[in-house]
């Protein structure tokens, strides 16, 4: 990308920007350069992850989040991943009508991302685009996933604060157990209150909360999303972990565990893009055979090549 359009994304050009995102999906070489460039710009964003199971009515939760900081004349950003669920295609149109609502708004930036064939390359263009919003101004951040894989996982744990969204209905803690997002949750929300069955929901919640040693910091809440109830408690509770962040030094531990992990990322990154014309190679002349010897021969032949 040219300087000038760097400079446009920096003063928030929403045209400069969706360019800038398109190059860091692609994964082309030249993400590179411009992640460079807008680097020293980022660091200033609240970063939010929103997940939860298919239906558990995070667009809603983060449509009614994107009208309380609008009201405050705050930019917000979303970035919606695509569910993986089949389940969830209808879901997903409901999503484009919801956040219609904000389209005409400058202030609000609203972008899908979809899971590409490439091998762990969402999470990655997931956290780029993360931070060149972050560069471009946006206060808020919030990054939308379904709770299942691996890659949605890794995207929740750049966020600064992980709020899990559940409703009343079997299974669904169990289930977030199991692909570990209790873990790394830091606020709970336990959506469509107006159901029955809240008492038990949040009942067993707590239990598996103090089974599990929590710390303090971890709140539960209770929304309606549909209707905005309790939209303000869940503000107060990202403001209030976002305040712990930086009083007990998390914060700070959490970006430099980040810088770590994004260290390797890059190196792995670059490894793959480098090493793809000998996999290739090696692959072509393989009928079947060994894993093992094909990746020493791809990396024999790598090595060589450096020479
Ligand atoms: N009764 C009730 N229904 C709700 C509430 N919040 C959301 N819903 C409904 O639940 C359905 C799913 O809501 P979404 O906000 O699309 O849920 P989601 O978690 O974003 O769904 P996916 O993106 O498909 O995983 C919609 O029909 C909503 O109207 C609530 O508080 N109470
Ligand atoms: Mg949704």
């Amino acid at each position: 990308m040219e300087q000038s359009q760097i400079d446009s994304l920096l003063r928030g050009s929403e045209r400069a920007l969706g360019k800038a995102i398109s190059i860091v999906e692609d994964r082309a070489p030249a993400q590179r350069e411009l992640m460079k460039q807008v680097h020293a710009h980022t660091g200033r964003a609240q970063v939010i992850g929103i997940t939860g199971s298919p239906g558990a009515g995070k667009s809603s939760l983060v449509n009614q989040l994107v009208k309380h900081w609008r009201r405050n004349g705050e930019k917000v950003a979303v970035i919606a991943v695509d569910p993986t669920s089949p389940f969830s295609g209808g879901a997903l149109l409901g999503d484009r009508i919801r956040m219609h609502d904000h389209d005409a708004d400058r202030g609000v930036f609203i972008r899908s991302m979809g899971t590409r064939g490439s091998l762990g390359g969402l999470s990655e263009a997931c956290q780029d685009t993360v931070r060149l919003l972050d560069a471009a101004g946006y206060d808020r951040v919030i990054v939308e996933t379904v709770g299942v894989g691996q890659s949605e996982l890794d995207i929740m744990k750049t966020a600064d604060t992980v709020a899990l969204v559940l409703y009343p209905s079997g299974g669904d803690i169990i289930q977030a157990f199991k692909a570990g997002i209790m873990e790394i949750a830091d606020l709970f929300v336990i959506n469509k209150a107006d159901l029955p069955g809240v008492t038990q929901l949040r009942a067993e919640l707590e239990d598996l909360l103090h089974i599990s040693g929590a710390p303090e910091h971890r709140r539960i809440v209770e929304t309606v999303s549909t209707s905005g109830k309790g939209t303000d408690d869940v503000v107060e509770a990202l403001k209030a972990h976002h305040g712990y962040l930086k009083d007990s030094g998390e914060k700070e531990e959490r970006r430099n565990r980040q810088l770590e992990s994004d260290v390797w990322r890059r190196v792995l990154e670059r490894f793959r893009e480098d090493a793809a014309p000998n996999v290739q190679n090696v692959m072509e002349n393989a009928a079947g055979g060994d894993p093992y010897e094909l990746a020493e021969a791809v990396y024999e032949q790598y090595q060589k090549g450096r020479k």
